[in-house]
């Protein structure tokens, strides 16, 4: 079954951050579906908890250079 992770992310100023970040979380094994809205600052990404965890999710947003702060 799948779960959806919904993400606060500062820092983004253009659609290329929200891009960089969602490619990110794309390519992440485990993610069904990504989607960064840079106007809410959020990231709703709907994965497989048995092979990724949504602290692993903040991690890989973190590593492209921005703060993620988990919403629910
Ligand atoms: Mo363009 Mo967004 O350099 O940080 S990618 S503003």
């Amino acid at each position: 079954s799948s779960q959806i992770c919904r993400i606060h992310i500062s820092g983004m100023t253009c659609t290329s951050c929200s891009s960089t970040i969602e490619s990110a979380l794309q390519t992440l094994h485990g993610v069904q579906k990504a989607r960064v809205a840079l106007t809410t600052e959020e990231a709703e990404v709907l994965y497989d908890p048995n092979i990724v965890t949504c602290n692993h999710l903040m991690e890989a947003i973190q590593d492209t250079g921005f703060e993620a702060l988990l919403i629910s």
